[in-house]
C-alpha cells in the first residue's frame, strides 16, 4: 500500500513523554518506584486521555521493576502493534461496502475524501454514496470532495430524503469495486438518527446480505473519554470493524487511541492529520512511542 508522508504529530507526543520522563527521573529516584512518582506518572497519563483505570494500571506496571522508562515502551508497543491495521479491501465482494459513521463533526466526510484518494492510488475504483441527506450542505461538501479526486457519487434527488433507499439503489447502481457511504452526524443518545442507521444497516442487506462489509468508526482525536462511549453505542447497531482518528494535527492526546484498543480491541485503520487529501496514513507506532526512548 502506498504511504504518505508520516503523521507530524510526534511534536505533541514528545513533550508527553518528555513531561512523563521528568515525573519519573526528575525527582533523583532513577526507578520510579516511590509513590510520588507513580501518582504524578499516573495524572500525566490520564491528562493524556488514557482514562483513570488504565493510566493507574500503566503507571504501576511500569513502576514495578527495571527501567520505567523501558517498560512503558515495551508495554505501549505490545498494547498497540496488534491492533494497526491497513485500509486495506481484500475481499471478493463487489461493491465492497464500507459504512462510515460517527458523531457530529468529527471528521467523517473529510476522512472519505482522504480513503477514496487512498483507495484509489491503490488502484481501487471507488464511488461514494452521499447518504447524509439530514444536513442540508452535507451533499454538497461530499460532491466537491467527489468531483476534485474524481470519483463516481450517488446523490439523493430533491424529493428523497431516505439515506437507507439512497444507499439500497447505490449499491444496485455502481459498477466501482468500493462504495462508501457517507452518513449523518449522530450523537450517540439520538434515537431517531440511531434508529435511521439501524435502518440503513437492514435495507443494504437486501442488496446484499453481506453488506456493509465494513463500519469504520471515525473519532475525533480531541474527544477524550467519550470516544469509548461513542463506540459502544454506534457498536451496538453492528459490529465496528475499525476506526480512524482524524485530527491527531491538532491538540490531540494519544491517550484514546491506547484506550480504545485496551479496553474495545478493534483496530485502528488511519490517522487523519489535516484537512486535505492527502492527510491521512496509517497509524506508525514508531512514532507514537519516538518521543519515549529519546
Ligand atoms: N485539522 C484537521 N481538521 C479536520 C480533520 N478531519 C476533518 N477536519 C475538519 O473538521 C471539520 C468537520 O469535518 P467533516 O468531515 O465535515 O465532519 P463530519 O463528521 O462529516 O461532520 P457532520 O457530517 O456535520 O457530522 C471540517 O472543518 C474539517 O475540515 C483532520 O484530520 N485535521
Ligand atoms: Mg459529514
Amino acid at each position: 500500500m502506498v504511504q504518505s508522508h508520516h503523521f507530524e504529530c510526534a511534536v505533541f507526543f514528545m513533550s508527553f513523554f518528555s513531561k512523563l520522563k521528568d515525573a519519573i527521573l526528575g525527582k533523583g529516584s532513577r526507578s520510579g518506584e516511590d509513590l510520588s512518582s507513580i501518582a504524578e506518572i499516573e495524572d500525566i497519563l490520564i491528562e493524556a486521555d488514557f482514562g483513570f483505570a488504565l493510566a493507574s494500571r500503566l503507571a504501576k506496571q511500569i513502576a514495578k521493576k527495571g527501567n520505567p522508562i523501558e517498560n512503558l515502551n515495551i508495554e505501549l508497543r505490545s498494547m498497540l502493534t496488534p491492533f494497526v491495521r491497513d485500509l486495506e479491501i481484500v475481499s471478493e465482494h463487489k461493491p465492497f461496502v464500507i459504512f462510515v459513521v460517527g458523531v457530529n463533526g468529527c471528521g467523517k466526510t473529510t476522512t472519505i475524501a482522504k480513503m477514496i484518494h487512498f483507495l484509489m492510488l491503490n488502484g481501487k475504483k471507488v464511488a461514494v454514496a452521499a447518504c447524509d441527506t439530514f444536513r442540508v450542505a452535507a451533499t454538497d461538501q461530499l460532491n466537491y470532495w467527489a468531483e476534485k479526486i474524481g470519483c463516481e457519487i450517488y446523490k439523493a434527488k430533491e424529493c428523497q430524503k431516505d439515506p437507507a433507499s439512497l444507499a439500497f439503489e447505490s449499491i444496485k447502481a455502481t459498477n466501482s469495486e468500493v462504495l462508501i457511504v457517507d452518513t449523518a452526524g449522530r450523537l450517540q443518545s439520538n434515537t431517531n438518527l440511531m434508529d435511521e442507521l439501524s435502518k440503513m444497516y437492514r435495507v443494504v442487506a437486501k442488496v446484499d446480505s453481506s453488506a456493509p462489509h465494513m463500519n469504520i468508526m471515525i473519532i475525533d482525536a480531541t474527544t477524550g473519554q467519550n470516544a469509548i462511549e461513542q463506540i459502544y453505542a454506534f457498536g451496538s447497531i453492528f459490529p465496528i470493524s475499525g476506526f480512524i482518528i482524524s485530527k491527531m494535527d491538532g491538540n490531540a492526546k494519544g491517550g484514546t487511541i491506547v484506550r480504545i484498543v485496551d479496553e474495545l480491541k478493534i483496530p485502528i485503520l488511519g490517522v487523519g492529520i489535516g484537512e486535505s487529501i492527502t492527510d491521512f496514513e496509517k497509524f506508525s507506532v514508531d512514532i507514537f512511542l519516538k518521543g519515549l526512548m529519546e
